[in-house]
């Protein structure tokens, strides 16, 4: 069941201070799609037993079918040095859906040892020792030669317990542990075995998603605060103009300024949504229909503040790939920066019509293609020299395609 309506989701769009705008981004194959499951369910959107095996944002087909994802489903927004002892890393295995922070065994351990949350967070990373004899924490290793550095001591090795005691369906031993841990568990979980168990287990002890929460409420900037210092990375006109002053306030009484990413296919054949950002002032709904994403369904909503993403129907025929919208009568703003890509394609496919007078039927395929994707490149030349063969080049790297045409 879905934990919220779309009236619930559009109220909260207002809270532009609350937002958190944020990407998955890892090597092809690694992983993204699998952990995004987690935060999926977490929003009831799928069920939690499901998760890491659905990889709900692979909505097409192909992507289904072939286990990888071919459309990105977001870009990448700054500082990307990350600190386990900040909190700002967190340990996990997406299949599983389990993941922790070190504030998660902080948390535990702060009292037990008298001292706060940050100050235990330093003493599970890194050089830091803790010796029972003088029950004081040392950042050389000394005495015993088996004594461990506390990230093992008290975070690794408690994980590796409780994940043997459920393998080996020591119930006796594991009931316990748990107990004293605060997990509960509902009876029929606890006639689960094995890895089926060990897995119900972690994912009640540290749930994926409230360890990726708690990064993105925490660390991640809300556009209120990040468009303050990235509005002269993201504005190519005078900065003390309405717009970039709008933009850097995130001010939603201000001018339209939204900025679209990519064109999204939509069911209806040949017709495409406009994805995109606002970043300045409210989009709404008038001669053309804002909607918002909910998992896999779009939901049509009145208006949509800065801060927020959001789809618009009806613009495909005047967008190629990216566009920068404002309103009619904001004639002197500039654009928004065009997103840069460095990709090298890697992969590279010719096709050809079976058919030669289907060559216009690819031909417009190829464009659509083109719409679709911000890396694609339609060159007529090409067309010429490579006749009826048409060749394309693809960089899965990046989920992105290169065609020449
Ligand atoms: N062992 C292990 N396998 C994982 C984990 N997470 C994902 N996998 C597996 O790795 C494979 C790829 O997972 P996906 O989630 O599709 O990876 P992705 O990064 O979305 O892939 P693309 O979108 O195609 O780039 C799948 O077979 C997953 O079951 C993990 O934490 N541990
Ligand atoms: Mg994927």
């Amino acid at each position: 069941m879905v934990k919220f309506t779309v009236e619930e989701m559009r109220r909260i769009m207002d809270k532009k201070n609350n937002i958190g705008n944020m990407s998955v981004a890892a090597h092809v194959d690694h992983g993204k799609s699998t952990l995004t499951d987690s935060l999926v369910a977490a929003a009831g959107i799928i069920a939690q037993d499901v998760a890491g095996d659905v990889r709900m944002t692979d909505t097409r087909a192909d992507e289904a079918e072939r286990g990888i994802t071919i459309k990105s489903t977001d870009a990448l927004l700054g500082d990307v040095q990350v600190y386990p002892e900040k909190g700002t890393v967190a340990f996990s295995t997406g299949l599983h859906g389990w993941a922790f922070t070190l504030s998660n065994f902080a948390k535990m351990y702060a009292s037990k040892f008298g001292v706060d949350e940050s100050k235990m967070m330093e003493r599970l990373w890194g050089e830091n020792y803790f010796d029972p004899s003088t029950k004081k924490w040392t950042s050389k290793h000394t005495g015993s030669a088996t004594r461990k550095r506390g990230f093992v001591q008290f975070c690794y090795e408690p994980i590796k317990q409780i994940i043997n005691t459920c393998m080996n369906d020591q119930k006796d031993k594991l009931l316990p542990m748990l107990q004293k841990l605060g997990i509960s568990m509902k009876s029929d979980e606890k006639d689960l075995t094995g890895k089926a168990l060990m897995k119900r287990v972690m994912q009640n002890w540290l749930p994926a998603s409230n360890a990726l929460l708690e990064m993105m409420i925490y660390h991640l900037p809300s556009p209120a605060k990040a468009q303050k210092y990235r509005v002269e990375n993201l504005y190519e006109g005078p900065l003390d103009d309405i717009y970039a002053s709008s933009i850097r306030k995130c001010d939603p009484e201000g001018p339209l300024m939204l900025y679209v990413s990519k064109m999204i296919p939509a069911s209806d054949k040949g017709r495409f949504y406009a994805f995109g950002r606002v970043f300045s002032g409210k989009v709404s709904t008038g001669v053309k229909r804002t909607v918002i994403w909910m998992g896999k369904k779009q939901e049509s909503v009145e208006d949509v503040p800065c801060g927020n993403t959001i789809a618009m129907v009806g613009l495909d025929q005047f967008i190629t790939k990216n566009a920068i919208l404002t309103n009619e009568k904001e004639v002197d703003a500039y654009p928004i920066k065009a997103m840069k890509f460095s990709v090298s394609p890697v992969v590279r496919v010719a096709v050809q019509c079976k058919v030669a007078s289907d060559l216009p039927k690819l031909v417009e395929g190829l464009k659509r293609l083109a719409k679709s994707d911000p890396m694609v490149l339609c060159d007529g030349i090409s067309l010429v020299l490579f006749g009826l063969g048409l060749c394309l080049t693809a960089g899965p790297v990046q989920d992105s395609i290169l065609v020449l045409v």
